[in-house]
């Protein structure tokens, strides 16, 4: 396929959009506006930059051994450029607090705002808003699987300063691009085994939250993250759904939904629009749940196009999209590029919705035509359109993409080790 003939194929699908009403040049045109928050760690299996050895903890794991990953911040920014040169549009950094770049190495409280200052120097460059996250796992302190809910005041202590330093940084980044940094909080804490005390600990997480947002900073905003289990917290995590939801109602602060943290039958498609009522942003973790692991590369699923079309056919603006996988067992800069490109293909697939129409026809009670059109926006010339929108963008069309991260190997990651 040429130039040309992506062109061809872009008019005649434009005209079957058309007959439908909908205008495939605003859908493109509103789409550069959405930007996805690409996590840092996928490029290093979530290492970051304190201690190259020391092992993830916290219940999550980047399982593979795909050699070529980045060992320091510059060649992270090297990965993370070259990503961002496979994915349509213009989009956000989402960085954990052990990514900072320093001369010597840093412990996790250590940290200062300035040893951000060559991400946010970077991102001005390249027009990436930044999101942060406290890293509340992978650390000494976090060894008996409890940070912020930990019984021990020390522990509690040790992370309570960690968030709040990481509220700091986050505020100093936002401020520095003038450009709202979300700060995502997320903690492990939980029992492998069935508890007794379920209460205690939530209670103490519920107190430790609230000395950490105590105080406003500006260019900073709060989200919380639930989960329902992680390895080795089996049967009890501290911070669940029901006590993240109550906290951030309670406190309006953004509520964080991760794809891969509930049930497995259970979709965060259908919790958007009653969360949305009750706090006011949420940050969604895009990501791919397969039986115990919750981190996945985001594909193209029916779970993803539910999400996307949510975001899409409510208020986009006040749903902040991230993603979170990491998968060490296939080339790092692939994942990102394909996960990512995914998350985008689901958003056009929505915008290329007759949202009118069909709106019109479930007022109207005409359900036949609602399920009539819907099945058959499954089969128009959607790719046509995603064609067309990575010329646009400069980008590369279709298995492209493949070809120059490949070139990227040979050239670059390969001579990593
Ligand atoms: C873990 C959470 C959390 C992490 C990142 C690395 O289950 O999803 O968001 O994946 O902070
Ligand atoms: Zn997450």
């Amino acid at each position: 396929m040429n130039e040309q003939h992506i062109s061809q194929a872009y008019a005649l699908a434009k005209q079957r959009y058309a007959d439908l009403g909908v205008d495939t040049d605003a859908a493109l045109a509103t789409l550069a506006t959405i930007p996805i928050s690409v996590h840092c760690w996928q490029g290093d299996d979530v290492v970051g930059f304190e201690d190259p050895n020391r092992a993830v903890s916290g219940g999550i794991m980047a399982t593979g051994n795909y050699p070529g990953k980045a060992r320091n911040a510059d060649e992270l920014r090297q990965d993370l450029d070259m990503a961002y040169s496979l994915i349509p549009g213009t989009h956000r950094l989402n960085l954990h607090a052990i990514y900072g770049d320093s001369d010597q190495p840093l412990d996790r409280n250590d940290w200062r705002p300035e040893n951000f200052d060559r991400w946010i120097d970077w991102a001005i460059e390249n027009d990436h808003g930044i999101d942060f996250n406290p890293t509340c796992f992978s650390h000494p302190m976090a060894d008996s699987g409890f940070t912020l809910a930990s019984l021990d005041e020390g522990v509690r202590e040790f992370w309570i300063e960690h968030c709040k330093l990481s509220r700091e940084i986050g505020g100093y980044i936002g401020r520095k691009l003038a450009n709202p940094c979300i700060t995502n909080l997320w903690i492990p804490d939980g029992y492998k085994d069935t508890p007794v005390d379920r209460l205690r600990h939530r209670a103490m997480l519920k107190e430790s939250l609230d000395t950490v947002f105590a105080e406003t900073i500006d260019g900073n905003k709060d989200a919380v993250e639930c989960k329902l289990f992680g390895l080795g917290s089996e049967s009890y995590v501290v911070g669940s759904h029901e006590f993240y939801m109550g906290y951030a109602v309670q406190n309006q602060t953004l509520l964080t939904l991760d794809a891969g943290h509930f049930h497995p039958t259970e979709t965060i498609a259908d919790k958007l629009s009653s969360m949305l009522l009750y706090v006011p942003e949420v940050l969604l973790h895009v990501s791919r749940g397969v039986r115990w692991d919750s981190d996945h590369v985001v594909t193209l699923s029916d779970d993803l196009q539910a999400i996307t079309q949510e975001i899409i056919r409510h208020d986009h603006r006040r749903v902040h999209i991230g993603l979170d996988f990491f998968d060490a067992s296939i080339n790092r800069v692939a994942a990102w590029a394909i996960g990512t490109r995914n998350t985008v293909k689901g958003l056009l697939m929505a915008l290329l919705e007759p949202a009118a129409l069909l709106r019109q026809y479930e007022m109207n009670s005409d359900f036949t035509s609602r399920l009539a059109i819907l099945e058959e926006l499954k089969t128009m010339p959607f790719a046509a359109v995603w064609d067309q929108y990575c010329i646009q963008q400069g980008v590369p069309v279709g298995m492209g993409m493949l070809k120059s991260v490949m070139q990227y190997e040979q050239d670059v990651l390969n001579m990593r080790n």
